[in-house]
């Protein structure tokens, strides 16, 4: 098989990446190794930045975003038993909607599936061949016979445990990571939100977020201990944990309900730096993992799309800048998050050796975005989404 560009993984930022180029005539291949129910019965990301509302848009997979996403405007920080609002749309002119992962993906496979894109599922054994020469190749195996794909470009956007990246040879990309000590025990309940807006609470026994996924759908998450097992948690546990580590007036307002989903998610911080070996080019996850206090993760993937497809088609029409520079350009928007999910999850994570000065320092930092207009505003610039 041939075509221009491969696109190893069939996650939000493979997707993506496909849809767009082939809206600017360029033929791509995705090659996926899980299932399509799988891929999207993954419940992840659920808080969009404007600027990927307005990839989707342009990638033309903006309606369903458009009819059931919620906009909001704000959201609240809590400690002490007490929250307070951060305007998102005072302080930088803009909101985040909130807007499932899954309902992204399901989106981006409905238009792939609508303009006859190729997307080959159980792709296994992908092996990157010759990505630093002009002629790169991908191998696969489908059903036990073995396919090969010649092509221009590969894209891997398989992910964190993905191939791509460690198809590079050693010593030509420098890994900066850091694996925090607790997790997030994450829940999906079919009950109304304690609040209009997100609830993110620090709080002596740990963090706790309030989210959601419609006016009747809820997503909790809970700060535990990184080997923390989801199986230990029954439902009564999670609610009372909950209810502790937010303050009173939303805690009144809990419905509780049986859990449609209930897993623990590590916290790491981690950049694989350059993002392009030859004709290979890193994206998503596949190169760098944020932990999700800052809702990062798929917004960042998809800036990455923005700048890898903008390259590939200014490539194709013969201009080679936007190739040299992806990585470059990219690389400034992940550091840009990376240090504020970083700060995030400090001013509001309980750490292992924290001790009362620790917990006083986080609680006065708090207390500085809500009576200080410059740091909320340098908050919400950054949660909002820096620009790409
Ligand atoms: P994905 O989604 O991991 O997709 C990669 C795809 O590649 C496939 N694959 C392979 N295919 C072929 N061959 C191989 N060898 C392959 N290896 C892997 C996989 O099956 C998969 O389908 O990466 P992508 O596309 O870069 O997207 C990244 C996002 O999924 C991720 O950043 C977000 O989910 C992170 N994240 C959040 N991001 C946000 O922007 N806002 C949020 O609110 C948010 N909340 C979250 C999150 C991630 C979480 N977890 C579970 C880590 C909340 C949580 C709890
Ligand atoms: C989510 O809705 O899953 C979500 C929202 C905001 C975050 C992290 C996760 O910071």
């Amino acid at each position: 098989m041939r075509a221009q560009v491969c696109i190893i993984g069939g996650g939000p930022s493979g997707l993506l990446l496909s849809q767009l180029l082939h809206r600017e005539g360029i033929d791509t291949v995705v090659l996926e190794r899980r299932s399509r129910d799988h891929v999207l019965s993954r419940i992840r990301a659920g808080l969009l930045e404007a600027g990927t509302v307005g990839m989707l848009r342009g990638a033309g997979v903006g309606a369903g975003v458009g009819e059931n996403g919620l906009v909001h405007g704000g959201c609240q920080l809590a400690f002490r038993n007490r929250g307070f609002r951060v305007d998102f749309e005072r302080h930088v002119g803009k909101g985040v909607t909130i807007y499932g992962q899954t309902e992204v993906t399901r989106d981006l496979y409905d238009a792939r599936d609508a303009m006859g894109g190729t997307v080959v599922h159980h792709a296994e054994d992908v092996v990157i061949g010759d990505a630093d020469t002009d002629s790169p190749h991908v191998t696969y195996v489908k059903d036990g016979t073995g396919h090969r794909v010649d092509c221009d470009w590969i894209a891997g956007c398989d992910g964190f445990h993905g191939v791509s990246r460690r198809s590079i040879p050693p010593g030509v990309v420098k890994e900066f990571e850091r694996v925090h000590p607790f997790g997030w025990l994450g829940i999906l309940s079919d009950v109304p939100p304690v609040a209009e807006e997100l609830i993110y609470a620090n709080h002596p026994r740990g963090f706790a977020l309030c989210t959601m996924r419609s006016r009747t759908r809820s997503r909790y998450y809970l700060q535990v201990p990184a080997s923390e097992k989801a199986e230990n948690w029954t439902e009564d546990a999670f609610w009372d944990e909950l209810r502790r580590r937010i303050p009173d007036d939303a805690a009144d307002n809990m419905v509780t309900g049986p859990f449609i989903e209930k897993s623990v998610a590590p916290l790491r911080s981690f950049v694989a730096e350059p993002m392009r070996w030859g004709r290979l080019f890193l994206v998503g996850d596949a190169a760098h993992i944020v932990p999700p206090t800052g809702a990062k993760g798929l917004n960042l993937a998809v800036s990455d799309v923005h700048y890898l497809s903008t390259a590939l088609i200014q490539a194709y029409g013969g201009d080679m800048t936007g190739v040299e520079n992806y990585s470059g350009k990219a690389l400034a928007r992940v550091w840009g998050a990376i240090r504020f999910s970083w700060w995030f999850t400090a001013l509001t994570h309980r750490f292992p050796d924290q001790d009362d000065l620790a917990q006083r320092l986080q609680e006065t930092e708090i207390a500085y975005l809500e009576t200080s207009d410059a740091a909320r505003k340098s908050m919400a610039e950054q949660y909002v989404g820096l620009p790409f």
